[in-house]
């Protein structure tokens, strides 16, 4: 049983399920071990604030070549953190591109080592963030070079670079470390693409030398209720982004996104047919000063019952305002 604890002062449900792994937001610190403290301030609501993932089954921990990881059942939650000022001297004697793009290799690479050492080798969802995602070093937007770096690993790893990926978002954060955090499976997800979106993996050089490599949806079957974790989506319709400089199209066109990504599941996956209002989000907003805006637009698409988090961030294409991530099937978020 897995569930997501939310808000996070609500108990563990059920009871005896304990938490497992937790991503922290507004804070440079996470109380657990597997954690990861992302220093974005949170907007909404207001103080730090924490996806938690919980289970009744029994909770095995540890840390290896980096990663910090807990097991429980069938899922693995794991962290990691790569300092790029820490392997820049590796990154030049190995002629290995940037810093970060090495970092995120390193990262990469003994997360999958760890997923294979476990037996929890599906990579089901990926948090990225990324330290001054935007920022032009070199000549190459420092998100690109992430990219870079991501799809070296997932290939020296053997892993397919496109259809079975993990569903991933990737937000960008002030200075420190790259900061990643991953559920994976012993069983293999259904990735699930948006029919309105050119798959990334598959988005032209314009945007990169490497593609990103990630699905718009992943959904873990078998579970009482479907587990589905829809990546972080932002107003791109094919290739392009829609809508620069006005925040609340932008916010519509990414519920558009993320209701065809529904529908997709539920042709795919007759038993997942998840409605928008059950979803529980994360809203990331690269200004502040846009949350009254894209909060009236959130809850007119979602209704009153939406679980909605907003957290200020970056967002991976410059031109963009706002990236949504959301979930469901957590047997917690039942009415
Ligand atoms: C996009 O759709 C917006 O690089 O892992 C969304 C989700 C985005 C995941 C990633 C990037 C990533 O291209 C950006």
């Amino acid at each position: 049983m897995l569930g997501l604890a939310w808000p996070p002062a609500a108990p563990a449900q059920p009871p005896g399920a304990q938490v497992f792994g937790e991503i922290v937001f507004g804070s440079s610190a996470a109380a657990l071990q597997p954690g990861l403290a992302v220093a974005c301030p949170v907007l909404v609501p207001a103080q730090p604030w924490a996806l938690r993932w919980q289970s009744a089954a029994p909770v095995l921990r540890g840390e290896a070549g980096g990663v910090s990881f807990a097991e429980s059942g069938e899922l693995l939650f794991a962290t990691i953190s790569v300092d790029e000022r820490a392997v820049a001297d590796a990154a030049r004697a190995a002629a290995a591109g940037s810093a970060l793009e090495h970092a995120a290799r390193r990262a990469y690479e003994a997360l999958f080592a760890l997923l294979d050492a476990r037996g929890h080798g599906k990579l089901l969802r990926v948090w990225n963030y990324v330290p001054r995602i935007n920022e032009v070093e070199g000549g190459l937007e420092r998100y690109r070079q992430f990219n870079i770096g991501r799809q070296d690993a997932f290939a020296g790893a053997g892993r397919v670079l496109e259809g079975a990926v993990p569903a991933a978002c990737a937000l960008g954060v002030g200075d420190g470390a790259l900061a990643i955090a991953c559920l994976a499976s012993r069983r293999t997800p259904l990735a699930i693409e948006n029919p309105r979106q050119v798959s990334a993996y598959h988005y032209p050089s314009a945007y990169g030398p490497r593609s990103p490599t990630f699905a718009r949806a992943a959904l873990l079957r078998g579970e009482d209720k479907p587990l589905l974790f829809i990546s972080g989506t932002a107003s791109i319709v094919g290739h392009r982004s829609l809508h620069v400089g006005d925040v609340v199209a932008q916010t519509h066109e990414t519920f558009d996104n993320i209701e065809a990504v529904l529908a997709e599941c539920a042709r795919v996956a007759p038993e997942a047919r998840y409605r928008v209002d059950e979803l529980a989000c994360v809203v990331y907003l690269r200004r502040a000063a846009d949350l009254d805006a894209v909060r009236a637009v959130v809850e007119q698409r979602l209704g009153p019952r939406a679980q909605c988090t907003y957290v200020e961030a970056d967002i991976c294409r410059a031109d963009l305002l706002v990236e949504i991530e959301a979930s469901a099937g957590h047997p917690n978020l039942e009415a």
